[in-house]
């Protein structure tokens, strides 16, 4: 009883003296956020024991996504969990709801604009893998009220077919996807699968500067403030996918032999121009 009651009050007096809220952000003391000439909004450095549901939510379904994409997105810890201080979103080859591939897709809760967003992160490998860090708008209010007339922000994509040529893209009315215009720009990452690389947009009232490691690789500018060339007025979120398959992803075929696979993220941090 005496072991129980010291027990109870260590338990207490940890309990008071941590405050609770943020899990996330016990390693902040060890990370350098000076940048110059950004303030710190928001991050995630996937510190905790679990994704923090604050911040993020699932999106699940295995009906293509629009691309013809093949796995079902479950929000199983299965397919996404934090391990090492990283988000890892697992895709795996098996037989569920229909589908013969399970992954993860996570969306922000949050949206920002005029804003600079730096991802760290390792891709998958293999035939047929298809990862991606992305923004969509928060609200769909010009044209068909959907994609692509209210904008798609591109932060990096990869496919598995074409290892290190990394993309940063941006689809909008008049350059998009569906009929050969989106805007792009290419680097190629050799390690890209190997190690971490920081993949960030800096979002200005007039452009958007894509960036690997601090080189910028893609600029879009606002020529006008047609929407169907800048529909980039408004807040966009961001998500974080592991596609299996699909239009791009599965143009070569998918490799059954890479299964599991991970696409891993070190952290996600938000920053606003300073003052
Ligand atoms: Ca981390």
């Amino acid at each position: 009883m005496k072991i129980f009651k010291s027990i109870l009050i260590v338990w207490v007096l940890v309990a008071v003296g941590c405050n609770p809220t943020d899990p996330n952000d016990k390693k902040e003391d060890n990370i350098n956020y000076n940048l110059p000439g950004w303030d710190l909004v928001f991050h995630d450095e996937f510190d905790g024991e679990s994704l923090n549901l604050n911040y993020w939510f699932h999106e699940t379904g295995g009906h293509g996504w629009g691309n013809n994409e093949e796995q079902d997105y479950t929000d199983r810890s299965d397919n996404s969990y934090l391990e090492d201080g990283k988000l890892i979103i697992e895709a795996k080859l098996e037989n569920y709801q229909g589908s013969e591939f399970t992954s993860a897709r996570i969306n922000s809760k949050i949206g920002w604009k005029y804003n600079r967003i730096d991802v760290k992160a390792k891709l998958p490998r293999g035939v047929g893998t298809w990862p991606a860090i992305w923004m969509l708008p928060d609200v769909w209010n010009y044209g068909n009220g959907s994609w692509p007339d209210n904008g798609e922000i591109d932060i990096m994509e990869h496919v598995g077919y074409d290892p290190g040529n990394i993309h940063a893209s941006i689809h909008t009315h008049a350059y998009n996807h569906k009929n050969g215009t989106q805007k792009t720009g290419s680097k190629f990452v050799a390690d890209a699968m190997g190690a971490f690389h920081v993949y960030s947009v800096r979002w200005y009232t007039d452009r958007l500067d894509f960036y690997i490691d601090e080189e910028m690789i893609f600029q879009y500018d606002k020529v006008d403030d047609d929407w169907q060339k800048w529909p980039f007025d408004k807040e966009f979120h961001l998500l974080l996918n592991l596609a299996i398959g699909g239009g791009w992803g599965g143009a070569k075929g998918i490799d059954k032999t890479i299964f599991p696979v991970k696409f891993e993220i070190d952290y996600v941090r938000v920053f606003e121009p300073a003052g």
